[in-house]
Parts: C-alpha cells; structure tokens; sequence
C-alpha cells in the first residue's frame, strides 16, 4: 500500500521517533509499505517518519553501478547507532519531504553503524560514498532533523523564500481550478 508522503513544514517531521520493540508483521507492513511508497515516488530513501509513523525504522535502496535500482540491494535498518564516523564530504541531496529542492549538505565522509534487521538479527556496517550519506541523512530523520536544517543561514533564508514562493502559486492554481 502506497502511503502519503510527510511534507516540511508538518511538525510531525520534528518529531524524534521511538525505539522499534517488536519485529512483527505489522513491522513487516509498514517496511514493505514504506518500499512501496519510496519506489513511487522515485526515492532512494525513506524513514518511517516520513508516512507519519514515529518509529526508528528506515530503509536505502540506492541504484547499483549500472544506475538499476534493485529490491535485492534494499537495506531495511532498525533502530540503527552511528558507532562511528571519519572524514567530510559534501553532496547535493534531495528529500521527499521536501520535494523539488536539492542543495549541498556537509557530512561524515565514512561511518560504521550499528542496527537490526526486520527480524531483530543485529547488523553492523561499515560505509562511504552515497550510503554513508543516506545512512546520516535517514538517521536525522529518526531525530527529527531535515537536511535544510544544515545549510547556512544564507541558503536556509534562501529555501523559505522559494517554498513561500511556491505554496503561494501551488495555492492560487488549485483556486483557478475550482
Ligand atoms: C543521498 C541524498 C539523500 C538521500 C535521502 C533520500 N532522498 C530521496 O530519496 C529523494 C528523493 C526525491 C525524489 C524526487 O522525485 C523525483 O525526482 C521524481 C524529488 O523531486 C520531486 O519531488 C519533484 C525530490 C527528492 C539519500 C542519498
Ligand atoms: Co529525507
């Protein structure tokens, strides 16, 4: 089933998400919903918070070397630690909560992290490139953070006049069409 999708600025957004305690079917629900969600709407990233559950659960299915984005390569992650970071980088990311605006975040370039399966198996792995990256942005997710939060005051100002912007002429085509 195909969720809605969480848009900024809905508070809920902010909201820091809560422990996941059973690996159940209905666990196993919302993570395949979540899958499905993601893959309509062209992402390559979701966490729970982002179809209104509070929960810290996520999933990264990026595109492997050939640009195919494959169900085999998926990575459900549950209640996932950052153990460990090294290094900067800087990538222009884009958010489903925040559609249409893509800007350059600075992160840790290499991190170990430290989750659970959806069967409760622990996991720990070690990553850069774009997974690091999708790792650090869906885990802010879990805390409440969007990755606007990290751009300069300059860029941020930037971004709130554009969304205005654009609410305001989102609002004024739906007036016409009614
Ligand atoms: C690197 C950077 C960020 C992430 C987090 C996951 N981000 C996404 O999955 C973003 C998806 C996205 C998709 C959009 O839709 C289309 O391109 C059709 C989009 O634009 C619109 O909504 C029009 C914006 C973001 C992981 C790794
Ligand atoms: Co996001």
């Amino acid at each position: 089933m195909i969720r809605e999708i969480v848009v900024y600025p809905d508070k809920r957004l902010k909201q820091i998400s809560k422990p996941v305690e059973k690996f159940d079917e209905e666990l196993h629900k919302l993570l395949d919903d979540m899958y499905e969600t993601m893959i309509a709407k062209n992402g390559i990233g979701l966490a729970a918070i982002q179809v209104g559950v509070p929960l810290r659960a996520l999933i990264i299915n990026l595109p492997n070397e050939e640009g195919e984005q494959k169900k085999e390569d998926l990575i459900e992650v549950i209640n996932p630690k950052i153990l460990e970071t090294k290094g900067n980088t800087t990538y222009t990311e884009g958010c489903l909560s925040v559609p249409e605006y893509y800007d350059d975040v600075e992160r840790a370039e290499w991190i170990k992290v430290e989750f659970f399966d959806r069967f409760g198996n622990k996991k720990v792995v070690e990553s850069d490139g774009l997974l690091a990256i999708a790792f650090q942005h869906e885990i802010d997710h879990l805390n409440g953070h969007l990755f606007i939060e990290k751009l300069s005051f300059l860029k941020r100002k930037k971004f709130e006049k554009e969304w205005k912007k654009r609410r305001k002429e989102r609002g004024s085509k739906k007036g016409k069409v009614k």
